[in-house]
């Protein structure tokens, strides 16, 4: 296939407090309209992302015939998707190769909230590497940051507001991450499709206060608090989605789900369902791992499988949680299943300290922040929570469960309570575990 570049001259556009500034003497509409040389270098992208199809694994049993598991699916997988890859580093042609090669969840990524004194915006390119198995979808794909705040309404995704990448293009888009805090991205085309299918990501910025050992030991806060009331040792990403088994498979026969009769026949938690949730991560990259969790590829750019878990290639995000007595963790959940779930952390208290990128603060600086087992987190909505893991007992490793109370959603019907939103936190005796090298990390 060949790439096309149009779009990314674009990036030749400065922008600057609200205004748009445009290199050299064509207009903006015109700039708009028609691709234009590139007058000044652009600034390298800090991510790149593509948007394709693909393929995950889901337990077999029980089985729901005839939707799951895909008789088209191959070996070892079950579920046909639409989603994102990063494809940061990959030469074009590896690039290329990742078509049909989606993971879920999208991949992991984070920017530095914009620092007047060092000003520089995250850009993020995104290539439309088609759809392998439905060439007659030919959908653009768009990257939606949301609840973020756009300068100007031209990079937020949504297409009919903002431009879209059609299939074979490439876009960058830039952002000026002002407001600290956790986010979900998706892509905006055709959405509940998309979203459902998998194009949905966790994304979060982390705050200007990074770094200032003063407030908290680690230098590292979920907000610029002022106190180290947000400050953590670890931090781990939750992101929760669902799958309706028949949409997913009416996608890869060519037949049009009714979205009306929507219905969630698996409950995801990092893209995964428990015990999957606490198999590893997909071998990391930590000094790749900048704005996002680089898995190691192969030759051919591909995604080196989770140790020990071929079937977990297109989910390389583990969700098990691993800390030491006494440290400070962070979580950060959102959610962009089409259902509010209510996510318990039994036998540790988590302190809510930020909600849809938000810190709980009053409008006078009153500490809202609040104590639950219990987070219910509807479609769209996200939580930054702290919890201090307990003192260690015994040998080994403590074990608490982080599970969706609604039993259905963590389980899926399978024996043995496997299948759901579930994953384990465990506890180590002091030093027991590794600092972290990226988010997730195990640190063993
Ligand atoms: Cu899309």
């Amino acid at each position: 296939m060949i790439l096309k570049q149009p779009f990314s001259r674009r990036e030749l556009l400065k922008f600057a407090g609200g205004a748009v500034a445009v290199v050299g003497t064509v207009t903006w509409a015109g700039n708009v309209l028609l691709p234009e040389a590139a007058v000044a270098a652009p600034g390298d992208p800090d991510l790149y992302l593509a948007g394709t199809d693909g393929w995950i694994f889901l337990p077999k049993t029980p089985a729901i015939p005839p939707f799951h598991p895909d008789v088209l699916a191959p070996d070892p997988f079950t579920t046909y998707i639409f989603g994102f890859r990063n494809v940061t580093g990959l030469s074009d042609i590896q690039r290329s190769n990742q078509k049909n090669k989606a993971q879920h969840s999208a991949p992991l990524f984070w920017a530095n909230q914009f620092d007047p004194a060092h000003p520089a915006d995250f850009k993020v390119q995104l290539t439309n590497l088609g759809l392998a198995l439905r060439p007659d979808l030919f959908d653009a794909h768009t990257l939606h940051w949301h609840g973020f705040r756009n300068v100007i309404p031209f990079f937020d995704g949504e297409p009919t507001g903002s431009v879209a990448v059609p299939t074979g293009r490439i876009f960058t888009y830039v952002y000026r991450p002002r407001e600290p805090g956790t986010y979900m991205f998706h892509c905006h085309v055709e959405d509940v499709e998309h979203v459902h299918m998998g194009m949905t990501g966790l994304v979060f910025v982390r705050p200007l206060q990074d770094g200032n050992t003063s407030l908290y030991p680690s230098g590292k806060y979920m907000y610029n608090d002022g106190n180290g009331s947000t400050g953590f040792d670890r931090e781990f990403a939750m992101f929760l989605s669902e799958v309706w088994a028949e949409s997913h498979w009416a996608d890869a026969h060519i037949q049009l789900p009714e979205w009306s009769d929507y219905r969630a026949d698996f409950s995801l938690l990092n893209g995964r369902v428990y015990p999957d949730t606490i198999a590893p991560n997909a071998p990391i990259v930590a000094g790749q791992s900048i704005h996002a969790l680089a898995v190691e590829t192969d030759a051919n750019g591909d995604l080196v499988a989770p140790a020990g878990h071929p079937e977990l290639q297109y989910q390389p995000h583990s969700s098990l949680v691993n800390c030491n007595a006494g440290e400070k963790v962070a979580l950060r959940f959102a959610n962009l299943g089409f259902r509010e779930q209510a996510m318990t952390l039994a036998g540790i208290r988590m302190r809510v300290v930020g909600r849809d990128a938000t810190p709980m603060r009053g409008r006078d600086g009153t500490d809202t922040s609040y104590e639950t087992e219990t987070i219910n987190i509807g479609p769209g909505e996200s939580f930054d929570v702290v919890f201090t893991a307990p003192a260690h007992s015994g040998s080994g490793y403590d074990t608490y469960m982080l599970y969706n109370r609604n039993y259905l959603r963590a389980n899926n019907l399978a024996p043995g309570g496997f299948g759901g939103q579930a994953t384990e936190i465990r506890v180590y005796a002091p030093g027991g575990v590794a600092p972290q090298a990226y988010p997730n990390d195990w640190g063993v």
